[in-house]
């Protein structure tokens, strides 16, 4: 057994993340002063902050310090939150909480609630290219530019939600819910753990096993949220739970049942330990962070 300890690890980046959050969003009085209060209701609403916490994991696993990544994981919790308010919507999911609170949309309306999504989108890659001096070669800013782009866009997040929308209310395969799965969510936890690899300074056979464990990592995280969306409660989850089966969404329990559901995720976080397994020591937090994933409540 680990004697990591995950708690105060995730208490630590959690602070880091947050403060370096607090900084990069435009104050709440900068013009335009609406679109700006509504990034910020959103973004500092909370959340576990995960992928910037993986993003941080991922460059330790590498030898790289956090300092050097807080940038990008901003980046990332960026264009997480759009995706949650945009998720939200009325022509989306049509949620009314997230993060404990009111949705984006329901506070500020439709409008506003798309742009402040538009507006986390672009900040995220500004964020990235103000920070260029902290890739060691522009190559590897190139390489963190395309990671963050193909997770968000059309053959990633985008195209999972595309699908995830087409299939509402069908019948659809296992492969199609595994398509859906591992666009919409593994793709973004996946580069979360590639940009830190690769702002880390590691070689490419880390970056790649890392970039590998986080898309096993992503799909397990997206199969036991399918788990909590069955068996959590507001109060636990923050938003709405049964949500998935009141909206007829194909997911693991209702394809595979709620014990198979819960031995996928096992299996698939097994298999992003031992892919880490060969870094050692330094990739022990994305090993308990694993562990996490797996436990969560929420
Ligand atoms: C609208 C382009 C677009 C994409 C939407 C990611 C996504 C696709 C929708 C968000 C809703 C959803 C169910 C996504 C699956 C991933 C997921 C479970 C997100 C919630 O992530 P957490 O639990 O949230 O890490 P916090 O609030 O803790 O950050």
């Amino acid at each position: 057994m680990s004697d990591f300890d995950l708690a105060a690890y995730l208490a630590e980046r959690r602070a880091l993340v947050d403060a370096a959050l607090e900084r990069v969003l435009p104050a709440e009085d900068t013009p335009p002063a609406t679109v700006h209060r509504a990034m910020r209701y959103s973004v500092l609403a909370g959340g576990k902050r995960l992928r910037p916490i993986l993003v941080i994991a991922g460059a330790e696993a590498v030898g790289g310090a956090p300092c050097e990544v807080l940038p990008a994981a901003c980046a990332l919790e960026l264009i997480h939150t759009y995706s949650l308010i945009h998720d939200d919507l009325p022509a989306m999911d049509d949620d009314d909480y997230r993060r404990g609170r009111l949705t984006s949309h329901k506070v500020f309306g439709e409008a506003m609630a798309i742009l402040a999504g538009d507006g986390l989108l672009t900040l995220a890659f500004k964020l990235v290219a103000d920070n260029a001096a902290l890739a060691r070669d522009p190559r590897v800013l190139r390489d963190v530019v395309t990671a963050l782009a193909d997770a968000a866009g059309t053959f990633g997040m985008v195209g999972g939600q595309v699908v995830d929308i087409e299939s509402e209310g069908k019948t659809i395969t296992p492969e199609t819910l595994e398509y859906i799965h591992l666009h919409k969510t593994a793709a973004l936890i996946r580069a979360a753990m590639r940009v830190g690899a690769l702002l880390g300074g590691g070689g490419p056979a880390a970056v790649e096993a890392i970039g590998d464990a986080g898309r096993d990592l992503g799909l397990a995280f997206q199969i036991v949220d399918d788990i909590l969306d069955v068996e959590g409660s507001l109060e636990e989850l923050g938003k709405t739970a049964g949500s998935d089966a009141r909206k007829q969404k194909a997911t693991y329990p209702a394809l595979h049942g709620v014990p198979a559901s819960r031995r996928e995720a096992q299996r698939l976080v097994a298999g992003v330990k031992a892919r880490l397994a060969p870094l050692g020591a330094p990739a022990a937090p994305l090993g308990a962070l694993a562990d996490y994933v797996l436990e969560r409540k929420n």
